[in-house]
C-alpha cells in the first residue's frame, strides 16, 4: 500500500485552524459520496475514510485489515484470556464449571494490556496490514505501549469524549491507536464517534469526571469547539482497523442491541524516536525532561533506546466499567 500522507509531525501546521470549518472532514466525505458531519445523514456501514486522509481527518479505516480466520482466532483468544487459560490478572473472575463462553465474556468490559500473557494478541499488533499503515503515518520506528481487549456486552457502557494523547502523554504528536473490530461495530451496538479534524490543533483539551450512565469511569474532555452534532460513527464490519490521531476527540456509547458482543482490540503506537513521559512516579533521580517508559514493545523499525532495556511495568487488569459507580 503507498498512500501519500503527512507524518504525525506535520499533522497539524501553525495556524491551521481546526475549529467548526469542517472542510476536511466534508472533502472527505464528499469525495466518497458521503454526508458531511452534523447533517441528519449519518455516515452508513463501511464507508471509506481513507488512510490518505488521515492528516487531514485524525482517522482513517483499512478496509479488510484482519482476514476472516485471523478474527476467529483473535476472538477465541480473547475468551481464552477471560477463561483464565492464559495466567490470572488482577480483575480475573472465577469460571464455575459449566459457565458458557457467552457467560464468560459478558462478566467484562475490557482487559487492559492482554498481549502480556498471549503471545496471539502480542502478535496482533503487528498485523502487516496495520505495521505498513503505521509506518506511513508515524515513520519507521513504532513502539507500542498498550493494548486493550474491549467485548462490551449488550447494555455494557461506552467511553465519554476523550483524547488518548491525555492519557498517554507522548507530546510528540505520534500518538495512533489501531482499533481492529472483532464485531461489526454499530451505532446500535457501541462503534466509535469522532469529531473529524479536533486532532490538528495539538490542543488537549480540559478534562473533568463525569457521571453519565452511558459511560465507564473514564474522565470526559469538555470545553470544546464542537457539539455533539459534529461526531461522526465509524460503522465498520469486523475485519476493518480504524486508526485514529491519539489528539481525536472520540468517544463509544453503550451496547443497546439486544444481544451481542462489539468486541475490538486496541492498540497503541507512537515514534520510537521519542521519549514517552508516561506514569508517575517518575523515578529518583530522573530529570522530567528524561523520563522514559520503558514497558514498550518495538514494532517496526529501530529504537534508539534500547540501551535502556526494557522494563515489565504494566500488568494485565480488568477495565472497571462503572456500573454501580466510581470510585472517585
Ligand atoms: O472501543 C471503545 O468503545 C472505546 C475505545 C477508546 O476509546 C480508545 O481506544 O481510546
Amino acid at each position: 500500500m503507498s498512500i501519500d500522507v503527512d507524518r504525525f509531525d506535520q499533522n497539524s501546521r501553525p495556524g491551521q485552524d481546526s475549529r467548526p470549518d469542517r472542510t476536511a472532514a466534508a472533502s472527505a466525505a464528499a469525495a466518497s459520496g458521503a454526508a458531511s458531519p452534523g447533517t441528519s445523514t449519518r455516515p452508513t456501514m463501511g464507508e471509506q475514510w481513507p488512510v490518505a486522509d488521515f492528516a487531514s481527518n485524525g482517522f482513517a479505516v483499512i478496509d479488510a485489515g484482519v482476514s476472516p480466520q485471523q478474527l476467529d482466532q483473535l476472538r477465541a483468544e480473547g475468551l481464552a484470556v477471560c477463561r483464565g487459560e492464559r495466567g490470572p490478572f488482577e480483575g480475573l473472575l472465577p469460571v464455575p464449571p459449566g459457565t458458557t463462553d457467552e457467560e464468560v465474556l459478558r462478566s467484562y468490559l475490557c482487559i487492559h494490556h492482554p498481549h502480556k500473557i498471549s503471545d496471539k494478541l502480542a502478535q496482533a499488533m503487528r498485523l502487516p496490514a496495520v505495521v505498513d499503515a503505521l509506518v506511513q503515518l508515524i515513520g519507521p520506528d513504532i513502539k507500542s505501549m498498550q493494548s486493550m481487549f474491549f467485548i462490551k456486552s449488550e447494555h455494557k457502557p461506552g467511553q465519554a469524549w476523550h483524547q488518548d494523547e491525555y492519557f498517554i502523554p507522548t507530546r510528540d504528536r505520534s500518538l495512533t491507536a489501531a482499533w481492529i473490530a472483532l464485531d461489526d461495530a454499530t451505532t446500535d451496538n457501541g462503534c466509535l464517534w469522532v469529531l473529524p479534524g479536533s486532532h490538528r490543533d495539538g490542543i488537549i483539551y480540559p478534562d473533568r469526571e463525569q457521571d453519565d450512565d452511558r459511560f465507564d469511569c473514564t474522565d470526559e474532555a469538555y470545553d470544546f469547539p464542537w457539539s455533539d452534532d459534529d461526531a461522526v460513527p465509524v460503522q465498520v464490519p469486523a475485519g476493518s482497523v480504524v486508526l485514529f490521531n491519539g489528539y481525536l476527540l472520540h468517544r463509544s456509547l453503550p451496547n443497546n442491541g439486544r444481544r451481542g458482543f462489539r468486541r475490538a482490540f486496541v492498540s497503541h503506537y507512537m515514534s520510537a524516536t521519542s521519549l514517552l513521559p508516561w506514569m508517575l512516579p517518575i523515578p529518583e533521580g530522573v530529570h522530567l525532561g528524561k523520563h522514559d517508559f520503558r514497558d514498550i514493545e518495538l514494532i517496526a523499525g529501530r529504537d534508539p533506546y534500547a540501551y535502556k532495556g526494557t522494563e515489565q511495568l504494566l500488568a494485565p487488569m480488568v477495565r472497571p466499567s462503572g456500573e454501580g459507580g466510581c470510585a472517585r
